[in-house]
């Protein structure tokens, strides 16, 4: 008897599954994997059945002979063993992102003379509308808050950026790409920079964005995606403040907040101490911390302390004393920043810091020391990197230049060349 052997991910079986199996039957006995958590979140959403369940679910489908679980995204490790005579697929991975992991999965069958079967894609209403149905699931706080603490133990090193409305969040959550190893990759969770947020808005990062337009942001940004968010929260403000912040916070379903230990005329770190900055004093910043994990109703939310000693030229001492207390005061996580191009300091740091704590996640902002690659990061025990600024910094030269070669030319021919096409920018969101 031959095997025939596919791979689902889906939460929710519908018809084109069901499609799959019936086609595949045709064929010989059917072995179906599950891809597993891991290899989901980078392939393509974060599941909202756990793995064992899925693995359940899928062994209920009438003419499935047994499940079994698919770590590998590119089907190494279950062609590796099982050897199945075919693999059976929706003809969709044929184009796009897909299309690699489908040119992948043939050579390894034609090693051994294994052939690649793609069936049509079922394309219904209720297919269409499942598929939707999932999606709005992952947006709910409930799903969406507590996906932070999921990732932290899923994967070594949770991939973030910064979003700062619906566009750029629409751009974090659907940017998938063909990686150096022929694995799909994609972002984790979305940073609301205050930087960011309040330079969309025309303002400095002085905390003069108030609370309520920051979490108006977060809205455009949850309305249309699914992805977890880490929220810039500045200093916090006063503890009596930052209470309310934390409630709304869970209430929108925003995971994790980062507030920095600096009190007074906050500005942005990156200004280090060329500008006057206060650092707030261990006391006063672990009551901050205390008082917001005794305001929290969620046992999902995250309050993370970032530590702005190195910034302020205070020393790796300072850094790691602040650290440990406040993680003793309370954060469920501790952002190490710095500005220096070197990423000596913040290494130094996560070593020592691992060296005394092995599992409070460690977050860093890669801006300045932008050498250093994630996997390394990972190797010195960080959990969370947060590319906190590029796509703002990546769009604001290009609609300058936009802007003065009009002004130059006085048409917009000449530019016309580097621009989406209309066609492109009237479709580029889908109507529901
Ligand atoms: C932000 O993105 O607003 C941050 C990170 O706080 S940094 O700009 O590096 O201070
Ligand atoms: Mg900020």
């Amino acid at each position: 008897m031959k095997t025939v052997y596919t791979c689902f991910s889906t939460d929710v079986v519908h018809d084109g599954h069901l499609n799959i199996i019936n086609e595949a039957k045709k064929y010989g006995r059917v072995v179906v994997g599950c891809l597993s958590d891991k290899a989901s979140i980078r392939y393509n959403r974060f599941p909202t059945v756990p793995e064992a369940a899925r693995i359940e679910l899928y062994k209920q489908i009438e003419g499935v002979d047994s499940v079994l679980v698919q770590n590998d995204m590119l089907y190494d490790d279950v062609i590796g063993y099982l050897h199945p005579d075919y693999v059976i697929h929706g003809d969709n991975w044929c184009s796009g992102a897909e299309s690699a992991i489908r040119a992948h999965v043939i050579e390894l069958l034609n090693a051994y003379g294994g052939e690649v079967i793609d069936i049509p894609y079922t394309e219904n209403e209720k297919v269409r509308r499942i598929d939707l149905q999932l999606r709005e699931r992952l947006s709910m706080p409930e799903y969406r808050r507590k996906r932070l603490r999921q990732l932290i133990e899923m994967t070594p090193v949770v991939k973030v950026m910064e979003a700062h409305s619906g566009l750029t969040g629409l751009i974090v959550e659907k940017t998938v790409i063909e990686g150096d190893n022929g694995r799909l990759d994609q972002f984790d969770a979305m940073w609301v920079s205050s930087l960011c947020d309040s330079t969309a808005k025309g303002k400095p990062d002085i905390e003069l964005v108030d609370m309520t337009s920051r979490f108006r942001t977060i809205e455009d940004i949850t309305e249309v995606t699914t992805k977890p968010i880490i929220f810039d929260g500045d200093t916090g403000g006063l503890a009596e403040h930052f209470v309310y912040t934390v409630r709304s916070l869970e209430r929108l379903g925003v995971s994790a907040v980062i507030i920095e230990d600096k009190k007074g005329l906050k500005k942005n770190s990156l200004f280090g101490t060329e500008v006057e900055q206060t650092q707030a004093t261990i006391e006063e910043f672990s009551a901050k911390i205390e008082a917001g994990k005794k305001a929290q109703l969620t046992d999902d939310f995250m309050i993370i302390a970032r530590i702005e000693s190195l910034i302020l030229e205070r020393g790796m001492e300072d850094a790691l004393k602040r650290a440990f207390a406040f993680v003793k005061a309370g954060a469920d996580g501790i952002m190490i920043h710095s500005r220096k191009k070197d990423p000596a300091e913040i290494l130094e740091f996560c070593d020592k810091f691992r060296a005394q704590d092995s599992s409070t996640p460690i977050v860093v902002v890669p801006s300045s020391f932008n050498t250093i690659t994630e996997e390394e990061l990972s190797a010195h025990g960080v959990n969370i990197v947060i590319y906190a600024n590029q796509l703002t910094r990546s769009a604001f030269p290009a609609m300058q230049q936009t802007a003065m070669d009009i002004l130059k030319y006085h048409r917009a021919k000449e530019v016309d060349d580097r621009l989406m096409s209309i066609k492109d920018i009237i479709t580029l969101i889908d109507e529901i």
